[in-house]
């Protein structure tokens, strides 16, 4: 509990709104965390796994129509239309109010009402944020259990401000027509109602640590952003870190916990995980810019997940986990997903809890099947997890999925063309495995469905902090571990071999590392990525560097296309490296470039 009069007065005005029979400050002990997973258990919002082989793991199923982030009912209601921008839903902030009040009006009736206090980032930093969410889910309340820092240490990290976030979640009857995930950065507050489901529920990941921390960050001179953070420690050296953006399905989490090659490791090369999705970034005193994670758990996709494609994360789940929407083995009692090994149990239930077996021909776990696992058991998890000055970044790392445009890494000649990288970035939809140029969707810094206002403005409040960081900018890189040959096979072997690519990284960052300048950058030569050991020849090497002005002459047409939806708000340095880039292809600068 707290004497915080602006929480008290927040949380009665809740309860008044929504009426719970019976209102539970969550307190983060142990004792009370029990008790509410025995009630979770008893209601059948979680189901015991066998804790013999997965200690204090649990099984939670979602409602089947409520199993994704929903973008096309998620909302910034900002005063302004043109401050959400065109890539952002947009709603009256007084509207909505009226709206949602009714749908919230004793949508806890015969609920427990759960206010949940919680930090983002470590204890004692300057850089880390307070929550509080209410919510009627159990499954939410343990989720933010494990992904955040939850506790009476909160209370007395936030003594009597009123700087704090206010979020009110209700499952209410989980009714799609009536899901609203809506966020008024102008009073720090975020409403989701009638979704259960991970990123629309659990407040403190998406709609806090992004989209109203991104706002924040644009009015506090930092940055939110959606990347993982990596600590690489050469043999004998010191550890370097690099803070990547990649769009879904890219392999964020994979290579948020790398293991390095074999080769690596005979050398005595280390990997560190300081997180895998999102990263608060400050200017330190020393004017480096300093990362922390603003998480304390991991929430990742199941399927694909293997002791080979990432064994940490697998290790990661093995106790005080809980899992959701993946496949019950009733043999052991213990969970499966597609991609976890090539033995699918004999007997077992789906996502939805039906009887399954692998030759029904329907997947045991839901594509997007999750794990929430808490960071302390992940084995490669950084020393520095909790350090409140957070890890200096080296490298900002920027990435997508396309077979055939971008080459397999390069580097941003300076900051501003850094910036450029990172709002053109994108995956393509379908291409990859056809090997076919597909569909662009960009995603400028992996952050399309993240960012809180107008992107023009986040491009612009880029540019700025690389001018207050001047030389002590990180180095700005692309990365593309999915070009394909004309089999629509993938080239690069990916997964620890990226490690490679990570050295000629951070090889450039201590100024070493040899390149060509290319039209798009910086480019490693062939021989400056190490192959010892991998079945990889040079001149492959070279594929995967090669870039076909061919298709850069497609790809700036469509990234004119998107520029120009921003209109006036696009900074005038993007339209410039966008003309000096067609520039240096050979390509005449078009009409109307600015
Ligand atoms: C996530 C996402 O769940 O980016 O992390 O969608
Ligand atoms: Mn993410």
């Amino acid at each position: 509990m707290t004497a915080n009069l602006t929480v008290k007065e927040w949380v009665q005005k809740c309860t008044s709104l929504c009426r719970p029979d019976r209102v539970v400050w969550v307190d983060g002990s142990e004792e009370q965390a029990k008790a509410i997973r025995q009630e979770a258990l008893s209601t059948g919002e979680l189901i015991e796994l066998n804790q013999e082989k997965l200690p204090g793991c649990y099984l939670h199923r979602s409602d089947p129509d409520d199993v994704a982030r929903v973008e096309h009912r998620t909302f910034i209601c900002c005063e302004k239309e043109e401050d959400a921008g065109p890539t952002n839903n947009w709603l009256d902030p007084k509207e909505t109010y009226e709206t949602l009040e009714k749908l919230y009006d004793g949508c806890m009736a015969g609920r427990t009402m759960y206010v949940i206090p919680f930090l983002m980032g470590p204890y004692g930093s300057p850089s880390s944020k307070i929550g509080v969410e209410i919510t009627d889910s159990i499954y939410v309340t343990l989720s933010m259990l494990i992904m955040t820092r939850v506790g009476e240490r909160v209370w007395e990290e936030l003594g009597d401000s009123n700087d704090w976030v206010r979020c009110l979640h209700s499952k209410a009857q989980l009714d799609p027509e009536n899901r609203y995930i809506c966020h008024f950065p102008q009073d720090n507050t975020i409403l989701s109602i009638n979704s259960g489901y991970g990123g629309n529920a659990l407040m403190g990941k998406k709609c806090f640590a992004l989209r109203i921390a991104s706002c924040l960050a644009r009015d506090e001179g930092w940055l939110a952003e959606h990347m993982l953070i990596l600590g690489i420690q050469p043999p004998g050296g010191d550890v370097k870190y690099v803070a990547a953006a990649f769009p879904s399905a890219c392999g964020k989490t994979n290579l948020a916990m790398i293991i390095p090659p074999e080769i690596f490791q005979q050398k005595g090369y280390k990997t560190w995980c300081v997180g895998d999705d999102i990263a608060w970034m400050h200017i330190g005193k020393d004017g480096r810019l300093y990362a922390i994670n603003a998480e304390k758990g991991f929430f990742g996709v199941a399927p694909g997940t293997n002791a080979k494609s990432n064994y940490n994360a697998m290790a990661t789940t093995q106790k005080n986990t809980i899992f959701t929407n993946v496949a019950l083995n009733l043999d052991d009692n213990t969970v499966w997903w597609e991609g976890m090994n090539k033995t699918p149990p004999e007997h077992a239930l789906d996502w939805k809890g039906n009887p399954w077996t692998a030759e029904s021909g329907r997947p045991g776990a839901h594509p997007n099947s999750r794990f929430t696992a808490p960071s302390e058991n992940c084995p490669m998890i950084s020393p520095k997890f909790d350090d409140p000055e957070g890890v200096p970044i080296s490298a900002i790392i920027f990435g997508g999925r396309r077979a055939k445009t971008a080459p397999l890494v390069y580097q941003s000649r300076d900051w501003k063309s850094g910036v450029f990288v990172g709002s053109i970035m994108g995956s393509e939809t379908t291409a990859a495995a056809t090997g076919k140029v597909g569909v662009v969707r960009r995603d400028p810094m992996a952050m399309l469905p993240f960012c809180g206002y107008n992107m023009g403005d986040y491009f612009g409040h880029w540019l700025e902090m690389g001018e207050r960081l001047g030389d002590k900018a990180p180095k700005v890189f692309n990365v593309n571990w999915f070009r394909t040959d004309e089999n629509g096979k993938f080239i690069w072997p990916g997964f620890g071999e990226n490690m490679r690519v990570l050295e000629w990284i951070l090889a450039r960052c201590e100024g070493e590392g040899g390149a060509n300048e290319t039209p798009i950058g910086f480019e490693p030569r062939p021989e400056d990525i190490n192959i010892e050991g991998l079945d990889l020849d040079v001149e492959t090497v070279r594929q995967l560097l090669g870039v076909d002005p061919g298709l850069w002459k497609e790809e700036v047409k469509d990234i004119r296309a998107f520029y120009e939806k921003f209109g006036e708000k696009l900074p005038k340095e993007l339209w410039q490296e966008l003309a000096q880039l067609e520039e240096r292809l050979g390509l005449t600068v078009a009409e109307g470039a600015k």
